[in-house]
């Protein structure tokens, strides 16, 4: 079952399980298309409604997605699609993701958590209720851990303290309400996986970047949404569309801030890894899901140098930062336990970004130039709601 089965991460996942033969049902309220609408902001790709997405996907590769239509903060919808599907696995993509949008105002702060943080306690109840065997993975953050001046760890470190040594929780230093809720979220599973026996896996994901997969590629009607505004768009990405039209790369302040980064494929790849290798009852587990790490730096130098082989003039800016975020820090952190499991990285190479460049390009006109510089500022939320139109 995956929850989020229409965004970005969940309709690529969703199709990647289905063509690997699991059955698959996509959960989604489509709140994200409502986001989309109410901020008057478009994907670069022109995706097709869920219904003709899941009946392209039947044409093309013969099977079926099961698809429920509801809130997952809405526990009698939820009883209702786990009491009939009956999964064995729960995979848990379906929250609001933007930093940005939860920086906005204190209404979609709220909500953010909420949306978050209740729907992820409902999928746990369901779990406990209905199928405790099933394994949950859920979609954390590596933005739970922050940037620290020592090594991140996968999860847990071990620590001694006045003599005495335990391996513990990592420290969290996030750094907007949308990668709190994602803490908040770690802590109540954890707790879940103890007091309750259940099974999780906790992905904490970099920066996904890309928008084909083997799957999505197949038919124009199943291809996937590419965010470029300043709200859901994120840097790779956006980079990308930048230099297609002209528009110079946006670079946060100093531009030193690292992250560690994935291509969407390895997302896949990464969600399928986890559910044939489940958590012990009773376990919970951190993986982090990333392949390599780049400062906003290197990213905007390797988008110019791929830029040029096109033949685009590409520029970068330093705007000034609308976050509050270390622009010179150190990162290092570990990623070795999906590999363990039998992760191939897709990195970064010219050929993805020649690919990337060229779909940016081949849909340069349906970018609004006007959705690319920030306006969300992480120091001027109010309480007063940002209407945004005009
Ligand atoms: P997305 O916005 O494209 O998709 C999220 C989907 O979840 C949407 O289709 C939305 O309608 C749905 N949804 C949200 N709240 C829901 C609810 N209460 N009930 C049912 N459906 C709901 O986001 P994405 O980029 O695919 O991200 C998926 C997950 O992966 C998120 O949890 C995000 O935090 C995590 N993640 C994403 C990235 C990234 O770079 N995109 C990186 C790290 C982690
Ligand atoms: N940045 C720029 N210029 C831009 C966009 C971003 O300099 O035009 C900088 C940001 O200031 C930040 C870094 O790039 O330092 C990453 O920003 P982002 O918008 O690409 O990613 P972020 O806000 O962290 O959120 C995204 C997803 C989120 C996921 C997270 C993974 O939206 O769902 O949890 O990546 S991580 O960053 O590892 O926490």
């Amino acid at each position: 079952m995956i929850v989020g089965g229409d965004g970005y991460c969940g309709w690529a996942s969703a199709l990647h399980l289905s063509k690997l033969g699991y059955e698959v049902a996509i959960v989604d309220s489509l709140v994200r298309r409502l986001f989309d609408e109410q901020l008057g902001m478009y994907t670069l790709t022109p995706i097709t409604s869920l219904q003709k997405r899941v009946k392209r996907w039947k044409e093309v590769s013969g099977k079926q997605l099961a698809v429920y239509i509801g809130d997952v903060c809405d526990f009698e919808f939820l009883e209702d699609a786990v009491r009939t599907f009956k999964p064995e696995a729960v995979v848990h993509f379906g929250e609001q993701r933007s930093a940005p949008y939860s920086m906005m105002d204190r209404n979609r702060a709220v909500f953010t958590q909420q949306n978050n943080v209740i729907g992820t306690m409902n999928i746990m109840f369901a779990i406990k209720e209905f199928l405790p065997e099933c394994h949950l993975v859920k979609l954390g953050t590596m933005g739970e851990y922050g940037t620290p001046n020592i090594d991140i760890e996968e999860g847990f470190i071990t620590i001694t303290h006045n003599g005495r040594t335990d391996t513990l929780p990592y420290p969290k230093q996030a750094s907007s309400f949308y990668h709190l809720s994602k803490v908040h979220d770690s802590h109540n599973i954890a707790f879940a996986c103890k007091a309750w026996g259940m099974r999780a896996t906790d992905l904490n994901q970099g920066v996904v970047y890309g928008v084909h997969t083997d799957e999505t590629s197949l038919h124009e009607e199943l291809i996937n949404r590419l965010d470029y505004d300043a709200v859901f768009g994120t840097a790779l990405n956006r980079f990308c569309v930048q230099a297609a039209v002209g528009h110079p790369l946006t670079i946060y302040g100093k531009g030193g801030q690292t992250r560690g980064y994935l291509d969407i494929r390895d997302t896949v790849r990464c969600i399928e890894l986890a559910i044939a290798n489940p958590a012990k009852l009773g376990e919970f587990r951190v993986f982090n899901q990333f392949t390599e790490q780049f400062s906003v730096n290197d990213l905007a130098k390797l988008v110019t140098k791929a830029g040029a082989k096109l033949g685009l003039e590409v520029k970068a800016t330093n705007v000034p930062n609308p976050r509050v975020e270390a622009e010179e820090h150190y990162y290092n952190a570990k990623h070795t336990r999906l590999v363990e499991l039998g992760l191939e990285p897709h990195l970064l190479s010219d050929a993805l970004l020649d690919s990337l460049l060229n779909v940016a390009v081949q849909y340069a006109d349906r970018v609004d130039m006007d959705q690319i510089l920030p306006a969300v500022s992480w120091k001027k939320i109010s309480s007063k709601p940002k209407t945004v139109v005009g």
